[in-house]
């Protein structure tokens, strides 16, 4: 029998699952305090358990299905898996049941952009498509609830991949790598071995310039190429000069004049040659990357102004939950920035065991204060102290009243945290909405 193991968004969506599939399944959640008095009653003929695993339970388990949030390498898991019960994510029961054409979209930054452009993109050429994965919709719901999609685009995280074995993809990418979750992964390279699953067996390699040694690419993978330099082969993505002008284009082909699209930083430039070169199977007219990306502003939580008041303005990137999101947030927004004024960055929170150095040059030039709050906020200060003016508070409230204090106009007081939100805060979008209030409340608004 199945053991639904995490009963969070995933652990729920595959309940449903399994339940229409009419498959019979116990379900755990190692979280002894997690409330199951409402899963208890959708669903009354399943035992339920939380904390540890019943020992009784053992003989009955076959096949573990394990939310992304579980490590398949918990002692736990291990000992199933060496009595020969298969482990695997909600993301391989997907790959099972579908025979639609799959985009894979992982990497450490932008993935839900990429995947939100991508599902973009198809539906403006047309196609029914449905979106899913780590942008906040379970795969299988997707599945259970859009009938009928012509293609699927899904955001993949390194958990959800390390239990995926069985996905054809019709293209696929890792868009880039930096550190993040070091308190789940022995190090940068177990995380990478994790992202490059992605790739195992899809029709088209969406590679980024410059990490090509890093991934383990095989020489049998159709590949295409894309980031800011100027192509120099039909199969590259990039940066190209027409009409005196920087355009965004494939080989020697000028598609989108960079003056005619809404989000233009760097970090938004590869964001849409990766999702246009993601595209290429489907063979759309530039038309409708125009279209789109003429249109786009962004989601919500990503580098977006919650309001400019006093020639200050305040941005919440909350979604910046790693230290090459929160550097790509203090660079577009530093270019923008200087000479006038400088960025307050307010950051902290779980830090997930990252190395916050790789901030500090950035710190340097852009930052006039870091203003640090939650749990691993200790951590920074010793890290970054010396690169600004720093300053340790309880909360964000006091942050965002601390930047208030320092803020001059021509600033930008950023909220980019770095780290995860868990310990103060449900979700990022929740840090985000309260950041959106503190400052609203702060300025009287
Ligand atoms: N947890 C336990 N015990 C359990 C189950 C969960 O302690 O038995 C903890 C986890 O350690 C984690 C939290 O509960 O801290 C949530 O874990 P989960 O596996 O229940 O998560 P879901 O609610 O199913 O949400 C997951 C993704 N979250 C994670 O992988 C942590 C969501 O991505 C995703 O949108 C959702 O599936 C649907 O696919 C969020 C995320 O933070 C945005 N992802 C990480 C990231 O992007 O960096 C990977
Ligand atoms: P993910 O889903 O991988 O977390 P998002 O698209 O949600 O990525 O963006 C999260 C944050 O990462 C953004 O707020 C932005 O600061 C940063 N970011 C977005 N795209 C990139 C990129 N291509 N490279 C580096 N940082 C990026």
């Amino acid at each position: 029998m199945d053991l639904v193991a995490g009963l969070g968004q995933t652990g729920q969506s595959v309940m449903r699952y399994l339940q229409a599939s009419g498959e019979p399944m116990l379900a755990f959640d190692t979280r002894p305090d997690f409330d199951i008095s409402q899963l208890q009653e959708d669903y009354p003929k399943v035992l339920f358990a939380t904390g540890e695993l019943p020992k009784a339970w053992h003989k009955w388990i076959t096949r573990v299905v394990l939310s992304p949030g579980i490590c398949k390498r918990d002692a736990w898991v291990l000992a199933l898996q060496e009595r020969g019960v298969e482990v695997v994510g909600d993301i391989e029961l997907f790959a099972r049941a579908v025979s639609q054409p799959v985009v894979a979209i992982t990497g450490s930054n932008g993935k839900s952009t990429v995947t939100t452009l991508v599902g973009d993109f198809l539906s403006a050429a047309g196609y029914r498509v449905g979106v899913g994965g780590n942008i906040g919709r379970p795969a299988l719901d997707v599945l259970l609830d859009d009938c009928e999609c012509d293609v699927y685009v899904l955001e993949l995280s390194s958990f959800q991949l390390e239990t995926t074995y069985s996905l054809h993809s019709t293209a696929s990418t890792v868009l880039n790598i930096s550190e993040d979750h070091m308190d789940r992964y022995a190090g940068l390279d177990d995380y990478i071995q994790a992202k490059t699953i992605v790739y195992s067996d899809t029709e088209l390699a969406v590679v980024p310039k410059g990490y090509e040694s890093q991934l383990w690419l095989t020489k049998q993978l159709k590949k295409v190429y894309f980031g800011l330099e100027m192509p120099q082969a039909d199969n590259e993505y990039g940066v190209l000069t027409h009409d005196q002008q920087a355009w965004l284009g494939r080989g020697n082909q000028a598609w989108l004049n960079l003056n005619e699209i809404a989000l233009n930083a760097p970090h938004h430039q590869l964001n849409a040659l990766a999702a246009m070169a993601l595209c290429e199977p489907f063979d759309l007219p530039v038309g409708v990357f125009q279209q789109v990306l003429a249109n786009f502003r962004g989601l919500a939580h990503r580098t977006q102004l919650v309001v400019e008041h006093a020639g200050v303005e305040w941005i919440d990137d909350s979604k910046g939950t790693n230290v090459g999101a929160s550097l790509s947030a203090l660079q577009s927004l530093g270019q923008q920035v200087l000479p006038e004024g400088r960025i307050i960055l307010l950051a902290g929170g779980v830090g997930k065991g990252a190395d916050f150095s790789d901030l500090k040059p950035a710190i340097q030039t852009y930052a006039r204060a870091l203003v640090l709050f939650g749990r691993d906020a200790n951590i920074m200060h010793q890290t970054l102290s010396d690169s600004t003016d720093c300053y340790l508070v309880e909360n964000l409230q006091q942050a965002v009243r601390q930047a208030q204090k320092l803020a001059k106009p021509g600033d930008i007081v950023l909220l980019s945290p770095a780290c995860a939100s868990f310990d103060q805060f449900k979700n990022y979008q929740d840090r985000g909405e309260q950041f959106s209030l503190e400052v609203k409340k702060a300025l009287g608004l």
